[in-house]
C-alpha cells in the first residue's frame, strides 16, 4: 500500500454499497441509482475520452476560461493556501492552478477511486517536489470533516471544477455547499458550473457522434457484471440522453430493448423490454440560480468568469 492512502473506504466496502445501491435501483419503480458508480477505471477512461469529443465543450470551455483567468484567481486566493480539489479530475487543470499560486502550501485530493486518486498524486509529484500532498479515498459528498495536518493549518481553498455539482440533486448540492462553507471558512471555493443554453448544444454534448458516452452510460452494467456478478447484456440497452428544460438537467437514462432476466446478489428481476434505469442527471444552472444557490449555503459569490459565449463559468465563492 502506497503511504498516501492512508485514509480510505475499504475496497470490499464501496463494492458493497454498489451493489447495494443497484438492488435498490431494480427493486424501485422508476429504476435510478446515482452517477458515481460510472467511475471505475474503465468509466474514468471513457469518461477523458468523453472530455476530448467534439461535442463535449465542457472540458475544453472551463480549461480556456481557466487558462485566461488564472493570475486573477490567484490573487485573490492569495499566498500559502492549501488546495482541497473535491474529486481526483483533470491534472491540467490544477497545474494550472497550482502554477499560478503563490507558494501553495499543500495540495489535496479527495477522490472516491483510491487508485485514480493515487496515480494522479504520483503524477503530479515529480513535478511540484517542494509541496505536500494527499490523497484521502472518500465519498466527498458524504464528508463531514477534514483532516488537521497541523496546528495552524494553512487557508482551505476548494477546488471543484469540471461541473460535478450538476451531477447532484438540489438536496445534495445544498448539502455538499453547505458542508463546504463550513469545512473552507476563511477560505474559499473554486468552482465550475454548465451554464443553461441551447437545448440542441447540450443534447448533441450527450449524444456524441462516436458513441462514447453511450458506452459510459452501458458501463455501468459492465461493472455491475465484472464486479457483483451480473449478467446484464449492456448492448441490449440503448443510451437515451436528453435536456429536461424543466428541471434545467440533461438527463440519461438505459433503455432495456429486449426482456431480460437479471441475476444479482442471489436475486432475480425480469427487466421488460422500455423498461429505464435513470443513470444520471447534469444540471445546468444560470448565473442567478446559482448564485442564489451558494449564497444560500453559506458562501459570498465574489468573483465570476465565463467563455464569451456564455456556455461554462467559473465561480470564486468566498467562505
Ligand atoms: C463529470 C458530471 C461533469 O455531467 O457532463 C459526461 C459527466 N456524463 N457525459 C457531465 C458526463 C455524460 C459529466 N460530469
Amino acid at each position: 500500500m502506497t503511504p498516501q492512502a492512508a485514509l480510505h473506504l475499504v475496497p470490499a466496502a464501496a463494492a458493497a454499497e454498489f451493489g447495494r445501491d443497484l438492488l435498490d435501483c431494480l427493486r424501485r419503480q422508476p429504476h435510478a441509482i446515482a452517477p458515481k458508480y460510472f467511475y471505475d477505471a474503465t468509466g474514468s477512461q471513457l469518461f477523458e475520452r468523453i472530455c476530448a469529443l467534439p461535442e463535449y465543450y465542457l472540458t475544453r470551455t472551463e480549461l480556456a476560461v481557466l487558462e485566461r483567468h488564472v493570475g486573477e484567481m490567484a490573487a485573490l486566493i492569495g499566498p500559502g493556501a492549501e488546495i482541497v480539489e473535491f474529486g481526483a479530475g483533470s491534472l491540467t487543470k490544477v497545474r494550472l492552478l497550482l502554477d499560478a499560486l503563490d507558494s501553495p502550501a499543500r495540495f489535496t485530493a479527495i477522490d472516491i477511486s483510491g487508485d485514480h486518486v493515487n496515480a494522479a498524486l504520483a503524477a503530479l509529484r515529480g513535478d511540484y517536489p517542494g509541496l505536500e500532498m494527499e490523497a484521502i479515498v472518500d465519498d466527498f459528498t458524504r464528508m463531514e470533516t477534514l483532516p488537521v495536518w497541523r496546528v495552524g493549518h494553512p487557508r482551505r481553498i476548494g477546488f471543484f471544477p469540471g461541473s460535478t455539482i450538476g451531477n447532484f440533486t438540489p438536496e445534495e448540492a445544498h448539502r455538499f455547499l453547505s458542508t463546504a462553507s463550513r469545512l473552507l471558512r476563511g477560505g474559499g471555493l473554486l468552482i465550475g458550473i454548465d451554464l443553461v443554453k441551447d437545448p440542441a448544444l447540450l443534447h448533441a454534448a450527450y449524444n456524441d457522434a462516436a458513441g462514447v458516452t453511450a458506452a459510459f452510460n452501458r458501463n455501468l452494467l459492465a461493472r455491475a457484471n465484472r464486479e457483483l456478478g451480473a449478467n446484464f447484456d449492456p448492448a441490449a440497452f440503448a443510451h437515451y440522453a436528453f435536456y429536461n428544460p424543466q428541471q434545467r438537467r440533461v438527463e440519461m437514462h438505459l433503455v432495456n430493448q429486449a426482456q431480460q432476466e437479471i441475476r444479482l446478489l442471489g436475486q432475480h428481476f425480469v427487466l421488460l423490454p422500455g423498461e429505464a434505469i435513470h443513470t444520471e442527471n447534469s444540471y445546468k444552472f444560470t448565473p442567478e440560480s446559482f448564485a442564489a444557490m451558494a449564497s444560500y449555503c453559506g458562501f459570498a459569490p465574489a468573483a465570476q468568469w465565463c467563455d464569451p459565449e456564455r456556455r461554462f463559468a467559473i465561480y470564486w465563492l468566498a467562505a
